[in-house]
């Protein structure tokens, strides 16, 4: 592996981003080893206008998005973390990272740790161990606090579709594509420009955080040669748009063989889900170097009258924008998914599944109506966590710290997936599934109908802790049928996000072999607080020192003081008072908004 990163380091001209260069340096603390990538970093809120609306975001040092961080494989990521948020906790996530034996810095809160409290620090300590697309996303505290909820999601309404944390800018296009207009243009909201040189080869990074929609990706007039997903390599594959869920990563290779007299839209159009009209796509511009490209705003006196699109491509002209995609095209999203095998080369072979699997978890995805809360529920239990993190409470055996009930494996055969549910309810709770060291495991996500006759919705579903080998999707309830005719054992693709389609199943396999405590979730954020989601328990007992400050909060507050707990002396900690009917209090959830970034020279979007 390492030797085709480094041919593509090398062969290929990166997309150099413009936050890379700018912020990165604030602050570091002194770490002399150049294996080591040390950040010091202070995580607060404040106003931006990431789609010319000014609304309160979390920014990292003063920016947002947050800085790009650049390693190399093997590397280790120093992130001394500071909460100065006042009111609530953070953690961060490091989404695709395997955590490879410090599973308690994987940032999610009440999981594998205590959520940062305001004015403390928590400092981040791991090793990158493979080279690939990743980001990393903050969540903080989900105090049911509608206020602060709401004042985040400011942008959920408007659903702008945001490119390096850049949307659409002011009034120049028209009302064609902007219903709310700014004339206050600023570098905040200004389309971001690739400047590429003609006649090169680029490696182009995506990462999706958005957090409700789905995205169709395309570059005006260049065909994308798909070469890694969630970084692992893939089978190469042209395509002319990448469709794109929340959570996933990817690498095209693109040719800037194009006219480069003329500039082109880098475009990114909601699909899955209905999008608002008029349609709002992300916009890029892709600019070959021969243009002249204006100086940013920021560099002069902001204009008294909003630019128009070529004051930022040198005059010269755009292509149309690219032709919408059909938004419910699942046909063409299941196709597009099915492209994606695993490499097999002789540089480079993406490791193939064991051939048959030890145990096999069948989770059903249902949408739930608890006395008037709607809720998403796998396998009839809709996840709430305990205010102790687990990775705790499993690591000292204290029973009060999680549901005694073990999760069904399965779902009852008289369950119609194609009808709303017959009994809409369902029961509460933290779903922890315990793996041993060492076995394959299965897990078919079974995706049903919701509360609504006829409908079904899109699901993308991400791992902690682990790549997975995604064996297949299909229509329906999975069946023996699917087992012998509808599994990819020969060339599946390693990920660790994955779509389950409308109605139908997908198909996973892994191997416990890195002991920790792991969420398996819909990365659909609103999904994930109403309960779609659940917890592996792996190989508990081989999970090795958690150094200090990672669990001082609920039951464990004290283990870090005290390191000599065991299951049958839970230090006399009061259990966390329970809820009307036996649910655990929430604690803070690890689903959260916001703070995303792109690693390495990342081009990556999300939805706000
Ligand atoms: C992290 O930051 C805190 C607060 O600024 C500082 O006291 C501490 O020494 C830093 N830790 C490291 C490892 O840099
Ligand atoms: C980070 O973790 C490594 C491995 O456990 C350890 O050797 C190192 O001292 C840690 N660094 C800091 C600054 O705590
Ligand atoms: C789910 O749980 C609820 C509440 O315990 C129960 O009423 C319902 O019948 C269960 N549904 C299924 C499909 O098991
Ligand atoms: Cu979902």
């Amino acid at each position: 592996m390492g030797s085709l990163f480094l041919l593509v380091s090398t062969a290929f001209f990166l997309i150099p981003l413009i936050l890379q260069t700018c912020f990165m340096v604030s602050g570091e603390v002194k770490c002399s080893d150049q294996k080591v990538k040390c950040y010091d970093w202070n995580v607060e809120y404040m106003y931006w206008k990431p789609d010319c609306v000014e609304s309160l975001v979390m920014g990292i040092n003063g920016n947002f998005p947050g800085p790009t961080i650049t390693a190399k494989a093997g590397d280790t990521i120093l992130v001394n973390l500071t909460n100065k948020l006042h009111t609530e906790g953070v953690v961060i996530h490091w989404h695709g990272i395997r955590q490879l034996e410090t599973p308690w810095a994987d940032g999610t809160a009440a999981i594998s740790q205590c959520a940062i409290n305001p004015g403390d620090t928590f400092l981040y300590n791991f090793t990158v161990d493979k080279a690939g697309t990743y980001f990393y996303h903050g969540h903080y505290g989900m105090q049911r606090s509608a206020g602060l909820y709401g004042s985040l999601n400011v942008d959920v309404a408007d659903g702008s579709i945001l490119i390096n944390g850049k949307g659409q800018f002011g009034c120049s296009l028209g009302g064609e594509f902007i219903t709310k207009c700014s004339q206050d243009i600023d570098e905040q909201c200004q389309p971001e420009v690739f400047n590429i040189q003609p006649k090169k080869k680029y490696r182009v990074r995506i990462a999706s955080t958005t957090s409700l929609a789905s995205l169709s990706f395309s570059i005006g007039h260049h065909t994308m040669t798909l070469v890694e997903a969630d970084g692992n390599y893939v089978q190469q594959v042209e395509v002319d748009s990448l469709n794109i869920y929340s959570g996933d990563t990817y690498s095209v290779l693109i040719e800037t063989n194009q006219d480069p007299s003329t500039n082109y839209w880098i475009s990114a159009y909601q699909i899955a889900r209905k999008p608002p009209l008029p349609l709002r796509p992300g916009l890029t511009i892709l600019n070959y170097k021969t243009n002249p490209v204006l100086d940013a705003p920021s560099s002069s006196p902001l204009p008294s009258t909003p630019p128009v699109w070529n004051d930022f491509t040198g005059g010269k002209s755009l292509t149309p924008l690219p032709t919408p995609p059909v938004w419910n095209d699942f046909t063409g999203g299941k196709s597009f998914a099915n492209k994606i095998l695993a490499l097999q080369s002789d540089q480079l072979t993406i490791p193939k599944p064991p051939t048959s699997f030890d145990r096999r978890i069948v989770l059903l995805n249902t949408q739930n109506n608890n006395n008037g809360y709607i809720r998403w529920s796998i396998n009839n239990v809709s996840l709430v966590l305990p205010t102790t993190p687990l990775l705790g409470s499993l690591k000292y055996g204290l029973q009060n710290g999680l549901d005694s009930e073990k999760p069904d494996e399965d779902f009852p055969s008289n369950y119609d997936i194609t009808k709303p549910p017959v009994n809409p309810n369902s029961k509460y709770g933290s779903s922890v599934y315990k793996f041993d060291y060492g076995i394959t495991i299965d897990v078919i996500i079974q995706n049903a109908n919701v509360l609504k006759p006829d409908t079904s919705e899109v699901h993308p579903w991400h791992l902690h802790g682990h790549d997975f080998w995604v064996l297949g999707y299909g229509e329906g309830r999975f069946s023996s049928d699917d087992e012998s005719s509808n599994l990819n054992l020969k060339n599946p693709p390693l990920r660790n996000n994955v779509v389950v389609f409308p109605h139908g199943w997908t198909a996973i396999r892994f191997v416990t072999d890195n002991p920790g405590v792991w969420p398996f979730h819909c990365h659909i954020e609103p999904h994930l607080h109403m309960g779609m989601g659940v917890v592996f328990a792996e190989a508990v007992n081989r999970i090795k020192r958690v150094p200090s400050g990672v669990l001082e909060c609920g039951l464990t507050a004290k283990t870090i003081l005290e390191d000599s707990i065991t299951s049958s002396d839970p230090l006399g900690a009061p259990s966390p008072s329970p809820s009307p009917g036996g649910v655990p209090r929430l604690g803070p959830m690890w689903a959260v908004n916001l703070v995303f970034i792109y690693l390495v020279y990342v081009g990556y979007m999300f939805v706000n």
